[in-house]
């Protein structure tokens, strides 16, 4: 058997990852594909799924308080940090499972995946060559021409720190008008929509350095187009697991026998 893929659900706070990861798994179960769902987020209180595999176990946020007597927040980046320590023992259990796909869902804060070491370490140790990104745009904090812009770059950022193929995902798409969702993915699908749109913005100080950065990521390549997804509905999970199978066997599916 291959390696399994590793999906990373990433996002800010907030934005569905913990709700996509229980979704997307029992999607991927009510099609047949086994997986293994990982909570990596040591700060959940309660999780919409059992997760098979759960930092938890290990880390315990009032636990790391006491005994590094810390706040709430720097608990929070500690704990993120002791991750990369237990990885041996997560990639014990995921050998057991021999599962053909892993969903992971990350810190509610993005920045303590994204940005500190050992999330980078947690995804190339786990499995090199073999992982990817569902990056969670939420419509919520993207309503404006700009500040979609500011979520993108977050998600480029994502993608240069990690170097692992991201797809762009619109989360809550139930909770979306129509209109509202067709200019969400217009804004990723054609640009010059999204650019239209900054066009005709206030033209303030953050209006000009959304245009600048709209740039810099249509030249980079990263307008990549979005889905749209539900995690009550389930609306739009085919097409983020065609985009894996597209990814890691050019279409084809990793399950098939
Ligand atoms: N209607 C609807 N609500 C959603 C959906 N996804 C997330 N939500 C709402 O958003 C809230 C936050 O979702 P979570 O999955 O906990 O978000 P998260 O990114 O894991 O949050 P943190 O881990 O705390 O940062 C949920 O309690 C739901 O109310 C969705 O697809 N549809
Ligand atoms: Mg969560």
């Amino acid at each position: 058997m291959e390696d399994p893929v590793h999906v990373y659900v990433i996002g800010t706070a907030g934005s569905g990852k913990s709700r996509l990861t229980a979704a997307f798994h029992r999607w991927m179960k009510e099609h047949a594909h086994d997986v293994v769902a990982v909570n990596l987020d040591p700060g959940a209180e309660t999780l919409p799924y059992s997760p098979d595999v759960d930092i938890r176990d290990w880390i315990q946020l009032s636990d790391v308080m006491e005994r590094y007597e810390l706040g709430p927040n720097g608990a929070q980046v500690m704990a993120a940090d002791l991750i990369a320590l237990r990885l041996g023992e997560i990639q014990g259990i995921l050998d057991e499972y021999r599962a053909p796909y892993v969903l992971t869902d990350t810190p509610g804060q993005t920045e303590l995946f994204v940005f500190r070491e050992s999330g980078r370490v947690t995804v190339e140790l786990l499995a090199p060559g073999r992982s990817c990104i569902l990056f969670l745009l939420d419509p919520f904090l993207a309503k404006r021409p700009s500040a979609f812009v500011s979520l993108l770059l977050l998600a480029a950022t994502t993608s240069f720190r990690f170097g692992i193929p991201l797809l762009h995902v619109i989360p809550k798409r139930d909770l979306l008008k129509g209109e509202e969702l067709e200019r969400l993915l217009a804004w990723t699908s054609d640009p010059a929509r999204l650019e239209d749109d900054l066009a005709s913005e206030k033209a303030d100080m953050v209006n000009q350095m959304s245009v600048d950065a709209f740039r810099i990521l249509d030249a980079m390549g990263s307008m990549t187009p979005a889905v749209a997804v539900s995690s009550e509905t389930l609306e739009g999970l085919e097409d983020v697991y065609a985009w894996i199978q597209e990814v890691f066997s050019g279409g084809e599916d990793l399950t098939a026998a």
